[in-house]
């Protein structure tokens, strides 16, 4: 038996932190894989479509990552196979610094004032104030959780949006669609933090752009297809948005050339706002292992029918 990694980066750094953890237990790294039967755990990030007919004993798909889009768009997955998800505080607390951070950029105009500093234009302009900003997070699961806490911790007031209401201190909890208008309409920094799934792809769209308070600001975190692109555009360059900081893209890397990267008010990062370190997702990752291998439950399994 043996876990297998696939994966569009390196694999390097799971390869070692997994021998570190356990030297014994065998890992293959496609495209080589010596015994094809023997897997029955495969551990991805963005694998081929289809490649899982190659390893007819598979038994459990999981991700590198907190998402598993890039598992659940297979169209040839597995219809039996367990997939499993990484569920890591350091993640989460990776996740709500870049918010944190990008939020204050905005309050302060940061970018703004670089870019009159680049030209060496002596301009101030006048800023908003943390307690007079209400942080609104569309999903409230692991990451959206912490990033509430964090940014009410340093005074902001938040509320979140999920599908089934929370009970959190400090946060205004929003559930459903029938709740969403309300929390829309109270959010001057919207943060979307949700799955990709049927339900929400698409979601951060104009009709509910124009719910948000003239000025609100965007941070898209999550995935590039929760957001439709033109109209964002359309609705800064109508003054409905201020801005949007934005990490992922409905094409990875953001293609050469794509509005985005040269706009003024919109800030790119590259997919990096929190990343699984291998170090730190692999004693779960084992864990599930041993629990396949004994025929036990699994940690952080994902609702196929819910896809999250
Ligand atoms: P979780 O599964 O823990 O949380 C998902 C949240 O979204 C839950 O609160 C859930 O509601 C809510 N939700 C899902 N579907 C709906 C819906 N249709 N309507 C309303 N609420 C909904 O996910 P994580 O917090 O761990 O991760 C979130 C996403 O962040 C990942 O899927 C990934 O795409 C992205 N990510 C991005 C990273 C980056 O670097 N940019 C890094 C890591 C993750 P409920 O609680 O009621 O179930
Ligand atoms: C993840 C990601 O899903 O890095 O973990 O986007």
């Amino acid at each position: 038996m043996s876990i297998l990694l696939i994966s569009s980066k390196s694999t390097d750094g799971w390869f070692k932190a997994i021998k570190e953890e356990n030297e014994e237990i065998e890992v293959e790294v496609y495209p080589d894989v010596k015994d094809k039967d023997a897997i029955e755990y495969a551990l991805v990030w963005n694998h081929p479509p289809g490649v899982f007919d190659e390893f007819p004993n598979i038994k459990v798909i999981s991700s590198m990552g907190a998402g598993v889009d890039h598992i659940t768009r297979d169209p040839k997955l597995p219809e039996d196979v367990t997939i499993t998800r990484i569920v890591d505080d350091q993640l989460a607390i990776d996740m709500a610094e870049f918010v944190l951070a990008r939020s204050m950029a905005h309050l302060r105009n940061l970018s703004l004032h670089q870019r009159f500093a680049e030209k060496q234009e002596w301009k101030p302009k006048s800023y908003k104030r943390i307690a007079d900003v209400q942080a609104g997070i569309l999903g409230m699961g692991n990451l959206g959780i912490t990033v509430g806490e964090k940014l009410a911790d340093a005074g902001f007031k938040v509320r979140g949006w999920s599908r089934s209401e929370k009970h959190l201190e400090d946060i205004n909890s929003f559930a459903g669609r029938e709740e969403l208008d309300e929390f829309l309409s109270g959010t001057d920094i919207l943060i979307c933090l949700l799955p990709l799934t049927s339900e929400t792809e698409d979601i951060l769209n104009k009709e509910l752009f124009q719910k948000l308070p003239k000025g609100a600001f965007l941070i898209n975190a999550a995935r590039g297809n929760h957001l439709v692109e033109d109209d964002l555009l359309e609705m800064i360059d109508s003054e409905h948005l201020s801005g949007a900081a934005l990490d992922v893209f409905r094409e990875e890397p953001l293609p050469e050339g794509h509005p985005f990267w040269t706009h003024h008010q919109i800030q790119v990062t590259p997919h990096n706002a929190s990343v699984s370190q291998p170090s730190s997702a692999v004693p779960q990752v084992l864990e599930n292992y041993e629990r396949m291998k004994n025929g036990k439950e699994l940690l952080n399994v994902v609702d196929r029918e819910r896809g999250y």
